[in-house]
């Protein structure tokens, strides 16, 4: 079959660019099986879909289906896609963690009209299993997390258990990517470098942490970590095969086990793949750290760890992040990162339900006091399928009222909770927070200005400079998305 698997353009401002991995995986399976795959993120294109879709006709050789990939914000975008697919008379599959979280809702009207099929969950191998049906040209019957209609049936499949074996998927089709049209990973700190040839890696997924802030439907709370070996074999297919100048290691949670970390490292060095630059874009867990791992990441060719803080007060870290660290393990974790000479990043939530003038205090003072070299503080979000989303429902109220506004870009109050919880005073100390961090800093405004891209990407420079610390005015309050790596922060480690 001749497929397009498709990521929607986000219709936020966002100068990072980074691979959609997941239809990486997903393309590498299917090309396995035998099948044509192209991958269209409408990130980095100049044209529309449909451009490709006329180019191949015209070639004589149409497309039959397209998959296409979509986050909670970014269903919207997602669904006008497969409308424009389905018109053109392709076969339409949705996937990616909002379908993972409420698969039901793309079948509901209008949408039902556009959607084929859906699928919960991890499935390079149940969307391969949809494919070989349909162009064998039979009805898909019990496929693992499989979801569509016939006529006002809607058919559901139990969800497949996540893979367990990690190491047996083929690795992400990366060549397939546009790769030079995406940025360097974490664009504020390293410019917007759009010639980066930046790739992401996966050494694991899911997560055994409960963030009240995370989708833990997505994540699973089984680690499952590939091998050192098979971990090094793609970090050299990147390197040496596919020319990368910077990879991103983008694990839930990479550093679970300290001995498996620790020997990727050292593989890395034996290898002879430390001359090219890594992060972690999202964060590592800080209790799953010492000096030495540290050290051998730094040996290992790391630049830059981001750590998830969120908050600077024990209670709430303990009782509603529910993070499974302290204030203390956080700042062993910064000392001994910046003792081996990784430059820090660090992720802040503000506005928790029970966050109130004291905490968010203790949030930025802890920040000051870290002093990471980047320092993302975030508007709390109730994403649905979170324990946050569920907190609120039974005490409070969301006023968020479409799927784009869960955007990082549109960083305004999006819930209310009690008499107690004041979220004017959250976006005043969220601001207050980036005012303290970088503004009132001579130091942090001196190295802010000593950086060339500062200078060169002016534009650039100044929409950070309006988004920080000015705004929109039909915003109460804006945050960017492009510090450090953490888009997601308010959702991950
Ligand atoms: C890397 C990452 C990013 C990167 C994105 C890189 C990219 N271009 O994809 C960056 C930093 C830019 C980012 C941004 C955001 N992220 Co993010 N991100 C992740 C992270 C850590 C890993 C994603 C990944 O590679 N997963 C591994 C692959 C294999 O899984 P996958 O992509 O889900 O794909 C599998 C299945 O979902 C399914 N599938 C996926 N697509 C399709 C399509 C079809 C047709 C089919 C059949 C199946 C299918 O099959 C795939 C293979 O098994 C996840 C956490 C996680 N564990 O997934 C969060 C996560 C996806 N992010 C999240 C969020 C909230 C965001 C932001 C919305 C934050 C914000 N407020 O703006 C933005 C949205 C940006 C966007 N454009 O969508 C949430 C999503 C929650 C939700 N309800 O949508 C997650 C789950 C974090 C969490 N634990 O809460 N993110
Ligand atoms: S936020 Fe990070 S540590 Fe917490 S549950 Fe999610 S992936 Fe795990």
């Amino acid at each position: 079959m001749r497929i397009i698997l498709a990521s929607p353009e986000a219709k936020v401002w966002s100068a990072r660019k980074h691979i959609p991995l997941g239809l990486g995986y997903l393309a590498a399976v299917l090309r396995e099986g035998g099948h044509d795959v192209m991958l269209y993120d409408a990130a980095i294109e100049d044209v529309t879909v449909e451009y490709y879709i006329d180019l191949a006709e015209e070639q004589g050789k149409p497309y039959n289906l397209i998959g296409v990939t979509a986050t909670t914000p970014l269903i919207q975008d997602a669904w006008e896609m497969a409308e424009v697919c389905k018109r053109r008379g392709l076969i339409t599959v949705l996937g990616g963690p909002h379908l993972t979280i409420m698969p039901e809702e793309s079948f509901q009207v209008p949408h039902d009209a556009y959607v084929d099929y859906a699928f919960k969950g991890e499935a390079e191998y149940s969307f391969l299993e949809l494919v070989n049906t349909l162009e064998a040209g039979k009805e898909p019957g019990v496929i693992p997390g499989i979801h569509f209609k016939r006529g006002n049936e809607f058919i559901v499949s139990p969800e497949s258990p996540m893979i367990p074996d990690l190491d047996s998927l083929p690795f992400p089709a990366h060549d397939l990517f546009k790769i030079d049209r995406y940025t360097n990973l974490q664009p504020l700190t390293d410019g917007l470098d759009t010639q980066a040839r930046s790739f992401t890696i996966l050494t694991s997924r899911g997560c055994p942490y409960k963030c009240t802030f995370c989708s833990k439907p997505v994540t699973g709370d089984t680690w499952r970590a590939r091998s050192v070996e098979s971990v090094v074999q793609e970090w050299k297919w990147l390197v040496n095969g596919l020319g990368a100048t910077e990879i991103g290691v983008t694990d839930d949670i990479w550093n679970l086990k300290l001995p498996r970390a620790k020997e990727l490292c050292r593989r890395l060095v034996e290898e002879g793949l430390n001359h090219v630059p890594w992060v972690t874009v999202h964060g590592m867990k800080v209790n799953h750290s010492d000096l030495e791992l540290f050290q051998l990441m730094k040996a290992a060719g790391c630049l830059r760890v981001g750590f998830g803080v969120e908050n600077g007060d024990e209670q709430m870290l303990r009782n509603v992040i529910r993070k499974g660290q302290t204030v203390d393990m956080v700042r062993e974790a910064f000392k001994n990162a910046k003792a081996a000479g990784l430059q820090t990043m660090g992720f802040f939530i503000f506005g928790m339900p029970g966050d109130n003038e004291e905490t968010m205090e203790k949030t930025i003072q802890l920040a000051l006091d870290l002093d990471p070299k980047l320092a993302n503080f975030l508007l709390a979000a109730p994403f649905p399928g979170t324990a946050m989303y569920d907190m609120i429902k039974d005490g409070g109220e969301i006023f968020a009222d479409n799927w784009g506004d869960y955007a990082i870009h549109e960083q305004k109050a999006r819930f209310k909770m009690n008499e107690n919880y004041d979220s004017d005073l959250v976006l005043k100390k969220w601001r207050e927070a980036y005012r303290r961090f970088y503004l009132y800093r001579p130091e942090r405004v001196m190295e802010k200005m000593l950086m060339k891209e500062n200078w060169t990407n002016l534009p650039n420079t100044f929409a950070q400079v309006k988004r920080f610390f000015i705004g929109n005015k039909d915003q109460h309050a804006v945050a960017e998305d492009a510090i450090g790596g953490s888009t997601k922060k308010a959702v991950l480690a």
